[in-house]
Formats: structure tokens, C-alpha cells, sequence
């Protein structure tokens, strides 16, 4: 029998995932819902301590013996910090022990409730880190406790062996009570060094890798790995990357419905390199796919990220690395050609509105090669995955932290380091915001920036419905604030242009691609309106129906896949 809570039931599922066997029990009542399961389990050997102060030593010495890591576990109230001189102690002798300490559910800490001190205040040369599990209420709570439980258990031996706090919160009212259920089922999450990388299995499997964020990868032996692998590689703008294994599949993502998606697309095992991606189509998919699929990240840090909620291996080196080690035995890539063909399919919308998307699709034709393309997050960003460059050009985002508040500046502090055209797309409420930048005085000739001026943030209403805007408007878009960059921007000893159509922006584009003696500002006044008709055009025109995409799917041949997730 083991408790109702579910967090305790993940805490000891995932403890015999990772094979942690040795624990050391100190009698208490919070923590006797975990007690009860791990005592009558006979895969845990259980020593049973009464002194916290001694049990943390006494872990210590198995591990001195064993050489594996031991988990001991106490009550809420003082006892956790009875575990501190001997947590000290296994800090500084580099000891793995996963210190399970129980408390009360967060809503009675502080609250003069009884046995309810903070548990979570451990010395910082006590514990390497504290992983806080939640009380699990719904699906959310579930997945984020099973992840930080794989983190905690991961962390215990990553690198440099140091003891690891798990905070388990409980209800009173739980406390007692067990079910028949069986242990339930966990993603288990493990960590590889670039020396286990040889030997996995790849066979014929799917492979979608993609790449988020990135400036510069050496893709020789991703190219090789693909090549040999039924792989495609899944590129947006900021993924910098383009090789014959490569689709720019937003577009194709941003209009395929999730059944789709899942019949066709899903892969069987996604392979993540770079940082985010920015690419919410991707996340959704990928995230709401009822299929099943393995994701594993390759991180020089080893960091355990789960964007997709399905991460089951990390591989702690670069993306060199990985792909040049893995074994592949050879497979036809038919998976590739069903993305490549869905992608060709893409139609071209005429007669755009005035709008960010009218003026991507103008400008992607135009801008040299090698030039820098900077974008504003999310609008800007969105609008511009649907478009392809003619030229190699490098592109950037802040999508580290999402922030409309400094685009221009890192945009600008790019500008001043390089020769080569410098382009910002940007919305009015980011541009707005930074406008103080305009001002710095290294501003050099090459930088054009182009405000999509839409009073507000289109952001909030693209795909809404018009008659609930002036609603949107007024705290949430926050339109009305700013009244046009002129004199701001010829203060600033910029090129200033407006434009008001799109006939006008078709005679103004050339001179964002010329040389110049000031840096250039063009302002398109636009709305949202147009904003949203343009975006649901493209959308629409690029929605496949099901039939084809059934059709399509019909060429796979899906491997099987074993893996749950
Ligand atoms: C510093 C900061 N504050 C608030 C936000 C929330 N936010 C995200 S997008 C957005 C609107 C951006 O509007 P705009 O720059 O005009 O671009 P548009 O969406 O109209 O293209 C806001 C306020 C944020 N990302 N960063």
C-alpha cells in the first residue's frame, strides 16, 4: 500500500527508477505516508535511525561503503534541521544523500500553524540545492513534481558527487491514508556524458531535430547524422542554420490542425540542440501531441529543460559531439521528404494589407546577403518565421526573456560592431519603449530600422474578433500612448520616412537596401485591422485540408515505436 498523495507516490516511484535502494528513516508523522510504502517494499533497504542528527552521519558512513547514493528522510517541524551538521559535513566531503524532508502544505507556513516552521531554509553549504515539490492538484503539479524529482535525483551525482534537498508538502488530512493502487507510472529522465553516447539506438526512427536559438553551430556531423538517420532538421530564423536537411516548417505548423500534425509529423524521438526556439506553432505541437515520443536535449550544461514535457535523455556535450557519436546503421529518410513536400506546398498571398506580414514578404526578397536581421519578440517575430530569406542573412531575437523593453538597445549595441546592414523590425509599444536608445551617439549609417507603428500590441488581438478590440485597447494593448517617431528620429540625425499604403512602402523599400549617410527609420502606419486580416490571409490560404495531409501519410511508413511517454 502506498499514500494517496501523489507526490509521495512519485517520490518513491522515481526512487526505484534511479535504483536509490538505501534509505535511513527518522520516525515522525508527516513523513510517515512515505514511511509506510517504503518499508513493506522489499526493493528498499531501510535502516531506521531515531536521532537526525546521527541518521545524516549514519548515511554518510553507507555511503562511505557502498559508494552509492543514500536517501534519508524525517519529519516536518525541527527535524530537518537537525539534519544541517551532518548535511555540512557530506557538502564538504562531496557525499550524494538526498536529504526527503516533509513540512506542511506552503499554505500554513508563517501562519502560527502547528509543526509548520519553513523547511526550505537550509545553510547554503548544507545542500548543493533544494528542489520544493508541489502538492499535486492537477496535471501541471503532476508533471512539474516528476520533473523536479528526476532534477533532484540527477543532480545528487552530476558532475561533482553533493547531498540534494527534496521538500515533500502534505495535508493533515492525508496523512494517513493509503491506497491499494500500484506505484504510478514516471518519465524517468536520465543524464549521459559525450562517453555513453555510442551504442544508443536509432535504427530507423523518426528524427525530428531542432534548433533553437543559435549563432553558429558547426553543422558538419548533424548534416552527416542526418544524411545517414531518417532525420529532418527543424530550423526557424533564429536557428541560423540552413542545409539540405533543413525545413522551415513555422508556416506549415502554424496551419496544420493537431490531428494532423499527429498522423503525419509527430516524430518518434526529437532531438533538441541551441537555445529556445521563440517558435510557439513548434511548442504547441510538439506539446499537445497525444502520440507518443521521446525528447532528448543535448546541453554542454547537462541542464534538465522539458519544454515538451516528454524529456527522457540529456546528453551533456555539444551538438559536435553528439552527432558525431552516435551510432547510425543506415536508413532511407523518408521522414525528411514528407516534411520537405509539405513545406513546398507553401502559396504566396497577394495583395497583402499594409501590415508586418506585407512588409516581410517584400522585404525578405530584398535584404542583401549577410546582412543582420533583428526582431522584436513574438509579433515580429511570428510574422516573420512564415516568410523565407532570399539571402543568408543572420538573425536575432530577446527571446532569452521575451522583453519588449530591449530590443533596439541590442539591436543597436550589434550595429555599432559590425559593417554589414543592420535591420529592426520592430512594434510600436517595444520601439517606444526603448526609443531612448535612438539616442546613443555610435549609431552608425548601416542600421535601418523599421517600426510597424499599429497603435498597440496587435499581439493581444491577432485572430480575435475586431468588434472586442476597442475593449483589448484600453489597458491590455494599450493603444493611444504614442504618437508617431519623427521628431524623434530626426532628432537623432535619422533618415525618416512614413508610409501610409503599401503602393508607398513598394516606392520606399530600395532605399533600405542602399548605403546611405544616416542610419534610416521608416514608420508604417498601419492598424490592427489590417494586422489580423493579413495573418488569417496567409493562414488560410496555407491551411491544408486533412485529405491531402491523409494522403501524404499514407507514403510513411511509420516505424513502431516502443517508447511511451
Ligand atoms: C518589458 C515587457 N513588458 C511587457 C511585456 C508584455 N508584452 C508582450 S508583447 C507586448 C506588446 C508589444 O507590442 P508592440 O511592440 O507594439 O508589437 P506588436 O505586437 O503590435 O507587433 C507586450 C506589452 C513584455 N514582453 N516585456
Amino acid at each position: 500500500m502506498y499514500s494517496i498523495a501523489e507526490n509521495v507516490r512519485l517520490v518513491i516511484a522515481l526512487l526505484k527508477e534511479h535504483g536509490i535502494n538505501q534509505l535511513v528513516l527518522s520516525p515522525g508523522g508527516t513523513n510517515a505516508a512515505f514511511v509506510r510504502g517504503v518499508q513493506d517494499d522489499p526493493f528498499f533497504r531501510c535502516f531506521s535511525v531515531v536521532d537526525e542528527r546521527s541518521a545524516l552521519y549514519f548515511a554518510i558512513g553507507i555511503y562511505l561503503s557502498t559508494g552509492k547514493p543514500v536517501a534519508v528522510c524525517c519529519t516536518s517541524a525541527q527535524a530537518t534541521r537537525n539534519y544541517i551538521p551532518g548535511l555540512t559535513e557530506a557538502f564538504y566531503k562531496h557525499v550524494p544523500i538526498l536529504a526527503i524532508t516533509f513540512s506542511k502544505h506552503p499554505q500554513y507556513t508563517y501562519q502560527e500553524y502547528m509543526q509548520a516552521p519553513d523547511q526550505t531554509s537550509l545553510p547554503k553549504d548544507a545542500v548543493r540545492a533544494t528542489y520544493s515539490l508541489p502538492y499535486v492538484s492537477d496535471e501541471h503539479d503532476r508533471m512539474l513534481c516528476e520533473r523536479l524529482i528526476n532534477e533532484a535525483i540527477l543532480n545528487l551525482t552530476h558532475r561533482i558527487p553533493a547531498p540534494i534537498q527534496l521538500n515533500v508538502p502534505m495535508l493533515d488530512t492525508e496523512l494517513t491514508r493509503d491506497s491499494a493502487e500500484p506505484l504510478p507510472q514516471v518519465k524517468v529522465i536520465k543524464r549521459y556524458g559525450k562517453d555513453e553516447i555510442s551504442g544508443l539506438e536509432i535504427g530507423n526512427r523518426r528524427v525530428l531535430v531542432v534548433v533553437g536559438e543559435n549563432r553558429g553551430t558547426d553543422d558538419t556531423a548533424l548534416v552527416n547524422f542526418a544524411s545517414r538517420t531518417n532525420t529532418a532538421i527543424y530550423v526557424n530564423h533564429l536557428s541560423n542554420m540552413q542545409n539540405d536537411y533543413t525545413v522551415n516548417g513555422n508556416l506549415l505548423l502554424t496551419c496544420l490542425t493537431q490531428d494532423e500534425f499527429d498522423e503525419t509529423f509527430c516524430p518518434d524521438i526529437l532531438i533538441s540542440i541551441g537555445g529556445q526556439t521563440g517558435d510557439y506553432p513548434f511548442y504547441h505541437k510538439l506539446a499537445e501531441t497525444g502520440k507518443q515520443y521521446e525528447h532528448w536535449r543535448v546541453s554542454e550544461t547537462g541542464d534538465i529543460a522539458d519544454t515538451y514535457d516528454h524529456l527522457t535523455k540529456v546528453f551533456e556535450c555539444s551538438a559536435s559531439e553528439f552527432f558525431s557519436s552516435v551510432d547510425v546503421t543506415g536508413s532511407e529518410n523518408e521522414y525528411f521528404r514528407v516534411w520537405k513536400d509539405a513545406v513546398g506546398k507553401y502559396v504566396s498571398v497577394n495583395d497583402l494589407p499594409l501590415s508586418a506580414a506585407f512588409v516581410a514578404q517584400q522585404m525578405c526578397q530584398l535584404i542583401p546577403e549577410n546582412s543582420y536581421v533583428n526582431f522584436s519578440i513574438l509579433n515580429s517575430l511570428r510574422t516573420w518565421n512564415l516568410f523565407s530569406f532570399r539571402n543568408r542573412v543572420k538573425c536575432f531575437c530577446n527571446v532569452g526573456a521575451f522583453g519588449i523593453d530591449g530590443c533596439m538597445s541590442t539591436f543597436l549595441g550589434q550595429s555599432v560592431m559590425v559593417d554589414n546592414l543592420c535591420y529592426l523590425f520592430v512594434g510600436d509599444l517595444s520601439f517606444f519603449y526603448d526609443m531612448n536608445s535612438l539616442g546613443i551617439r555610435h549609431i552608425g549609417n548601416n542600421v535601418r530600422i523599421v517600426l510597424l507603428n499599429n497603435n498597440g500590441g496587435i499581439e493581444f488581438k491577432l485572430g480575435g474578433a475586431p468588434e472586442k478590440y476597442a475593449n483589448i485597447d484600453r489597458y491590455i494593448a494599450a493603444a493611444g500612448h504614442f504618437k508617431g517617431a519623427q521628431g524623434w528620429a530626426e532628432t537623432n540625425g535619422f533618415e525618416y520616412h512614413s508610409v501610409n499604403s503599401t503602393d508607398e512602402f513598394q516606392q520606399i523599400k530600395d532605399i533600405l537596401v542602399r548605403k546611405s549617410e544616416t542610419p534610416i527609420l521608416v514608420e508604417v502606419i498601419t492598424s490592427d485591422v489590417n494586422e489580423s486580416q493579413a495573418y488569417c490571409a496567409i493562414k488560410n490560404a496555407n491551411s491544408t485540408p486533412l485529405s491531402v495531409m491523409q494522403k501524404i501519410a499514407g507514403r510513411v511508413k511509420r516505424g513502431i515505436s516502443s517508447m511511451r511517454k
